[in-house]
């Protein structure tokens, strides 16, 4: 486990939770009447005016307290410094729900130490939810403990996930669908990863894959989820990564690992054979 204490693990929280709400507040408030600003990886892959100030404001309000720790964010990329601690900041998660005027959207900050996150905030101003965790210390909305849902078998599980941008991957991940759906109690697809684990977090679901994430979606909802009692992580035992990431009770997990391997999950071609 990593080498920061408790109290020091309950300071980044502090630190991530503030950013978080606030955040939450500033990107709710402009809301109504937003536009795309900008596109990335495809034409539906948009940017708004808000992620990127809001993505802004937190980078500020982190470097208020923690002057040099380095920053990883959705928008402003890497950007280095001496600090011991790097921040994993997603401003808005689900910004096709923001733009649409949609519910389920999340501001999403951790905080890693040695490639460990070891506390992580998640924000859901719409729903007034705050979801937060500390290594080895449970996962929480809005302050009461949450627990995952208990193993059940795949048939009656209800799977959550999500889809990229590339109409290439897209395809793929249809003809995933396509094996899985038939054989689990039915899907999901709500529009922000983060949100998605968070739900995991606390039985609203049973399961959760998807290919494409980064490091911003999954960060603090990852550890949130973990703490909640699933196991999170990629295939044949990495840890989540880009490829792939699946959360689910650890019974479960092996079950629906089986599942996506073959079927060429964590690619955007179809599996040979
Ligand atoms: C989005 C995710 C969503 C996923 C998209 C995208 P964004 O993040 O949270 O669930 O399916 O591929 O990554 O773009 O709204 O920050």
């Amino acid at each position: 486990m990593s080498t920061t204490s408790a109290q020091d693990r309950a300071g980044l929280l502090a630190l991530a939770v503030e950013a978080a709400q606030e955040g939450g507040r500033v990107a709710a408030e402009g809301q109504s009447g937003i536009g795309v600003l900008d596109t990335k990886s495809s034409p539906t892959d948009v940017v708004t005016e808000m992620d990127r100030s809001v993505e802004e404001l937190i980078r500020k309000r982190i470097h208020a307290v923690r002057p040099g720790d380095p920053v990883l964010g959705e928008e402003g990329g890497d950007e280095a410094g001496e600090g011991a601690v790097r921040w994993i900041v997603d401003p808005i998660d689900g910004t096709v729900n923001y733009l649409y005027g949609r519910g389920e959207w999340a501001v999403s900050i951790a905080a890693e130490v040695g490639g460990e996150v070891v506390a992580g905030a998640v924000a859901v101003p719409a729903r007034g939810d705050l979801y937060t965790a500390v290594l080895g210390g449970g996962a929480f909305c809005n302050g009461e403990p949450v627990r995952a849902a208990a193993a059940v078998p795949l048939e009656l599980a209800l799977v959550a996930t999500g889809f990229g941008y590339g109409s290439q991957r897209r395809a793929q991940q249809a003809e995933v669908l396509r094996t899985v759906l038939p054989r689990i109690r039915d899907i999901r697809r709500g529009g922000s990863a983060a949100v998605d684990l968070c739900e995991l977090a606390q039985g609203r679901s049973n399961a959760y894959y998807e290919r494409g994430l980064n490091p911003w979606d999954w960060g603090a909802a990852a550890l949130i989820a973990q703490e909640a009692g699933a196991r999170v992580g990629g295939l044949h035992g990495a840890p989540p990564n880009p490829d792939l990431i699946i959360a689910a009770a650890p019974e479960l997990f092996a079950e629906l690992h089986d599942l996506l391997a073959p079927l060429g999950a964590d690619t955007d071609a179809p599996a040979a054979g």
